[in-house]
């Protein structure tokens, strides 16, 4: 019998992707975050996230998801991915062209393309169960063909999962976010157990918005907890200031971010109520913040520190999927059994 691989999350202290007692063969994938960026290449999939890097003390930051096991890494159509065990981590950048086909915008095409290939890989694999998806959408918030960008992007992704019968409500953490350059990417991470998703009461589920959100609902859960021997993975999709459906504190950074947190402590108190372990609390997460402009982050610091001292958290500059959002919140954690 085949042990699943233990995944886990670290930050890396440095600006550098040095290791921090990782070892290399363990690395499932990194994401490289900071918004000049050198092209680079590495044994393992990276994610660049160009972004700014906001209040930090460097301007670029790696994160790292790694294994207990040796990961095989290779390449599937424009996936370059990492499997360790039964965990696989991938990442992809896509060129949308500039043609329309059959009607079809070219992001709306690229965003199918690119699910298609992950849930062709997936398939093949033997791994099918998605945990999480980091999207980065160039001009997230552009009307292009008469639609906005995100909207098409939605359409693309649940056309995908419809041809390859996924059910929405049986999605994987998520989040959605605008980029100012490079091209579409993605990542995710998959495993052969199926993740516990977590949706949050204070609001509507993704794949549930009404249609006044676009003729697609997005298809992401509100978090998912990977259950692992050596103990529980808590993933926060990204979180914003919506409640039911709608934007709420349209204007007001501050209050916009309390909301988000007010979501993201309802999400852990579900999450410690659904996993088996003793649970966790906001203090454990580390957190990724997504701040439309950049003079909003010390209010947004701000706030946060007032609701979590001392709060471990990387600051980006970044469009959000919706105009009126001003901040969008996603966080890890690990329980150790
Ligand atoms: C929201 O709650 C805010 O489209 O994958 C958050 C996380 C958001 C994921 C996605 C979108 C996505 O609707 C936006």
């Amino acid at each position: 019998m085949k042990h699943d691989a233990f995944v886990q999350f670290h930050p890396l202290p440095e600006a550098q992707p040095t290791l921090a007692g990782i070892a290399e063969e363990h690395v499932l994938g990194m994401a490289r975050l900071g918004h000049l960026q050198e092209a680079g290449t590495w044994p393992w999939p990276v994610q660049s996230i160009p972004m700014p890097v906001l209040g930090g003390e460097t301007d670029l930051l790696y994160e790292c998801w790694h294994a207990d096991q040796p990961c095989h890494r290779d390449r599937f159509q424009d996936i370059h991915y990492s499997r360790c065990g039964n965990a696989l981590f991938g990442v992809l950048y896509l060129d949308e062209g500039t043609q329309l086909v059959d009607g079809q915008p070219p992001l709306q095409r690229a965003t199918e393309h690119a699910y298609r290939q992950i849930f062709s890989l997936l398939r093949t694999a033997g791994l099918p169960y998605l945990c999480r998806m980091w999207n980065y959408i160039p001009d997230i918030n552009r009307v292009e063909h008469g639609l906005e960008r995100y909207r098409q992007f939605n359409i693309g992704r649940h056309q995908a999962f419809a041809s390859f019968e996924r059910p929405v409500d049986f999605s994987p953490a998520a989040c959605a976010l605008g980029i100012t350059q490079g091209p579409l990417t993605i990542a995710f991470l998959a495993m052969n157990t199926p993740t516990l998703r977590i949706e949050n009461p204070r609001q509507i589920s993704a794949f549930d918005y009404p249609a006044e959100y676009g003729p697609r609902s997005p298809t992401f859960t509100r978090a998912a907890i990977l259950q692992q021997a050596s103990g529980e993975l808590l993933l926060i999709s990204g979180t914003a200031s919506i409640v039911g459906h709608q934007t709420v504190h349209i204007g007001n950074v501050a209050a916009q971010t309390r909301e988000s947190m007010a979501n993201i402590s309802v999400l852990v108190e579900q999450a410690t109520q659904a996993g088996t372990q003793a649970g966790f609390t906001l203090q454990d997460l580390l957190y990724r913040v997504y701040i439309r402009h950049a003079e909003d982050y010390p209010a947004v610091r701000a706030e946060l520190w007032q609701q979590v001292p001392g709060i471990r958290a990387v600051y980006l500059q970044s469009d959000i999927c919706r105009q009126d959002l001003l901040v969008e919140i996603e966080a890890v954690a690990s329980s150790q059994a």
